[in-house]
């Protein structure tokens, strides 16, 4: 491969270090939040928006996942520093005009970083690339509808793919999975299976339902609050309002990362005038430096002390679940020299911890990435089941499992049928419209990226996302989108995956969340669901970027009708009246009955949850489910380290905000690695050193991502981080989690070489 990172990237001389932050958010990120707003917005269009943030009258945070507290308990400012930084992201006053497009060639756009192309500003009109053109050239509306609907119709149903991001409306996710569905396909890759899809995996498999067991209002309740693989200071700031309410009536928090992060050592919280000043509270009671994939193992150690201690919740073990006995089995086997090796913590530690579970009445386990991205994915989730099971912490208030999403509707794409797998309804869609669905499996996306390279995929189209970005094995990802004979990415930004051209491709503008969305009917509203499984609605109230933009369900529905001319469902009034699509919706989607009532309501509802609400699990032996998996962690070779790859404090995935990481020190740079100065010191680098990452597989394909800066870091042993998506081109395509197909990377065996 091109020993050559992208132009304005090579940054890692100006990259300035200092001490990482011991505590987030406070006045500093009250600033950062209006400045970022003042930059991209203008001061009127900040405080404008700004104030609309979560409430109930006004748009969705497309920041992340966190639920909002009940409508009379919302403050004013119900948004973070990242959540603005998000918002002026989108309602940014620079725009990518026409103009823009004739000035620049499509292989000179690809030489620019991501943090170039989306400070570009918003997309405005449709433009195409024909086949072998080095420009992108303007393209009207229903032309570009036909041009898609020629390729689709030239291809067979399985030879197309519909990717989603997870910031898609439920109205506009359920159109298109019914549009690709009534194409005939089920290939629907998503961000989730990047992302939370071992959570799902891993819940559905034990407790019946792949959804987080807990309301906002159990987090509040709770006596211990344990936070594993998880950044939230950075990636859901609004969570550290409810750790430190929690706190404040005497929770404890446990945390569990190999990474010391700041939000999770001290919050000061920007929404209380104490939080502005002072020293803010402290919110991890312990924290275990675990090395990276010693999870499974830990949680094993912590339900072999519970056992041996009597802390078990025999009654709920008794009543409610299944698989105790070969369960009790594999903690009575458990090798202690190998949970030691694995994660690297002391067995006094792990034993501190264990007390922690063991002393309180109601806990929950919160976790995002750092458990999701790893081969043993799967088997680690479930292990922390089997703790809450064993001390009975399901459908109990302050008590539960709690994956916490990523973006802000990825969890309502799921249920409203965004999924490579026919999902359980979709015969009663079929009947209802008339309509035949296919009933074999689709491509998840790590598929999907096969089957195009493979040339077996010929059209992709995005709704929403960044696929050359965020995907793994950059080469590969490039190579399958350029394979393909059509790409069509429905975008607000410009972003890498326009600059990766299929033979013909397409860049369809469409509205964002913070936009007025009008049509025949009147002015329009959609509606999320957040991580917590509450429903309700989104409005926006901006005028649009420019006039040629189209909603994400206005682009699905013309298509729908360009491609499927005959199709006898009512695309057209679909589109005019969103009404009627939550109608449909609330008549095949379980628990979404009287939707269009229950969601006008402010704050919305909350779906059901049957293990939640009534100890009740929908296994197939109507048990929850202990399951024990071997305990066989990675291992590292000599003069190796585990690299994973994380989020700055100034991105949004593969939206790059700026170049600062200011709670781990970082400023004006991204091309940095964190290791160990222990690791450093046994492997001869300096700290400062310039490096080449190299991946190691076994398909013996070299993997590099040249010219990073060595930091020294408390980062666990044998452990290191670097950012994504720079490091995306170290991930291996069949590098995967077992059981969800997530590609894993937060595990990466990599070695350092001196830049040449
Ligand atoms: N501002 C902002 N907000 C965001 C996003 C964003 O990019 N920017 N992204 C959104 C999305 S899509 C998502 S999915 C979420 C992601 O939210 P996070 O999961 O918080 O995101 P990451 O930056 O990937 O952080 C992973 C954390 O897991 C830790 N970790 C890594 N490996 C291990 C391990 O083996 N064991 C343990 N215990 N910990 C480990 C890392 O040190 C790090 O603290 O955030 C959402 N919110
Ligand atoms: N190495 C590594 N790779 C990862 C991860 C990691 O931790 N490490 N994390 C993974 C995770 S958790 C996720 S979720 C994926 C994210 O994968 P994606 O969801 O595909 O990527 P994003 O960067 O969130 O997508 C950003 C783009 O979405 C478009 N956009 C923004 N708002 C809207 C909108 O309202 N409508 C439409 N149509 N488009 C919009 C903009 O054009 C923007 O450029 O990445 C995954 N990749
Ligand atoms: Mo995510």
């Amino acid at each position: 491969m091109a020993k050559q990172a992208p132009r304005d990237d090579i940054d890692e001389r100006g990259v300035r270090i200092t001490r990482p932050e011991r505590s987030a958010a406070g006045l500093p990120g009250v600033t950062h939040a209006l400045r970022a707003g003042i930059d991209e917005m203008g001061v009127r269009r900040t405080a404008l928006t700004l104030l609309r943030i979560n409430q109930p009258d006004g748009f969705d945070c497309p920041g992340c996942a966190w639920p909002e507290p009940p409508p009379g308990k919302r403050s004013h400012t119900e948004f973070c520093e990242n959540g603005a930084k998000a918002v002026a992201e989108e309602a940014t006053l620079r725009r990518v005009t026409r103009e823009f497009f004739a000035e620049h060639t499509i292989d000179e756009l690809a030489e620019r970083t991501d943090h170039w192309l989306g400070q570009q500003g918003r997309l405005t009109e449709p433009m195409v690339r024909r086949p072998g053109a080095d420009h992108y050239t303007p393209i009207s509306w229903d032309e570009a509808f036909a041009l898609t609907a020629e390729h689709l119709r030239a291809a067979a149903p399985n030879e197309a793919a519909f990717y989603t991001s997870g910031r898609t409306s439920n109205e506009a996710a359920f159109l298109y999975q019914l549009f690709a569905r009534a194409y005939g396909t089920n290939n629907l890759p998503d961000c989730s299976n990047m992302c939370h899809e071992s959570s799902g995996v891993a819940l559905s498999g034990t407790i019946g339902v792949g959804k987080g067991s807990v309301t906002l209002d159990d987090i509040h309740k709770a006596a211990l609050i344990v936070v594993v693989g998880q950044n939230p200071g950075t990636n859901h700031p609004r969570m550290l309002s409810a750790l430190e309410e929690a706190k404040r009536r005497g929770a404890k928090i446990l945390a569990v990362n190999p990474l010391p992060e700041a939000g999770l050592i001290r919050f000061r919280n920007p929404q209380k005038p104490r939080g502005l000043v002072g020293q803010g509270t402290p919110l991890a009671d312990r924290y275990l430096q675990i090395r990276v994939g010693g999870d499974q193992a830990l949680f094993r150690a912590i339900a072999a002390l519970l056992v041996a201690w009597g802390s078990v919740d025999e009654s709920f073990v008794d009543g409610h679940t299944g698989g105790y006995e070969e369960y009790r089995a594999a903690l009575d086997s458990l090798d202690w020299p190998a949970v030691a090796a694995a994660t690297g913590l002391p067995r006094g530690e792990i034993e501190a911890a264990a007390r922690m579970f063991a002393a309180s009445s109601a806990t929950i386990v919160c976790w995002a990435m750092g458990l999701t991205q790893q081969r043993d994915s799967v088997a680690t989730i479930r292990e922390i089941v089997n703790v809450q099971l064993l001390r009975g912490m399901i459908g109990r208030p302050g008590a539960g499992l709690c994956p916490v999403r990523g973006h802000s509707n990825v969890q309502g794409d799921r249920t409203m049928g965004i999924w490579h797998e026919p999902p359980a309804w979709l015969p009663a869609l079929s009947e209802r419209l008339g309509v035949p669905m296919p009933a074999e499996r689709g491509y998840d996306t790590v598929e999907a990226l096969r089957a195009m390279r493979d040339g077996r995929v010929r059209v992709f189209v995005g709704l929403g996302g960044n696929f050359a970005a965020a995907t793994p094995d950059t080469a590969v990802a490039h190579a399958a989108l350029r394979a393909c004979a059509l790409t069509v990415h429905v975008s607000t930004k410009l972003n890498r995956s326009h600059v990766v051209p299929g033979e013909t491709a397409l860049i369809l503008p469409c509205l964002g969340r913070t936009e007025r969305d009008r049509q025949l009917s009147g002015d329009q509203f959609v509606t999320v669901e957040d991580s917590m499984s509450a429903v309700h609605s989104s409005r926006g109230r901006l005028a649009p970027a420019s006039s040629s933009l189209l909603s994400e369900v206005s682009i699905v529905a013309r298509l729908a009708q360009a491609v499927l001319p005959e199709s006898t469902i009512p695309w057209a009034a679909y589109e005019a009246d969103y009404r009627a699509v939550r109608e449909l919706i609330g008549a095949v989607v379980p628990g979404f009955a009287d939707f269009e009532v229950r969601v006008s309501r402010p704050g919305g509802f909350t779906l059901p949850h049957p293990p939640r609400d009534r100890r009740e699990f929908p296994t197939p032996s109507g048990k929850a489910l202990f399951t024990s998996g071997p305990l066989a962690p990675i291992q590292v070779p000599e003069g190796r380290l585990l690299l994973q790859t994380v989020r700055s404090h100034d991105q949004y995935n593969t939206t790059i905000y700026g170049l600062d990481d200011r709670y781990r020190g970082v400023h004006a740079g991204r091309r940095v690695v964190f290791v160990n100065p222990d690791d450093l010191a046994q492997l001869g680098i300096a700290d400062g050193a310039l490096v080449d990452l190299v991946s190691e597989w076994d398909d013996k394909v070299e993997r590099r991502a040249p010219d990073f800066r060595v930091v020294s870091y408390p980062s666990a042993r044998g452990c290191a981080a670097t950012y994504f998506p720079e490091a995306n081109v170290l991930v291996p395509l069949d590098s995967t989690a077992e059981g969800s197909n997530t590609p894993t990377s937060k595990q990466i065996i990599v070695r350092l070489e001196p830049s040449g």
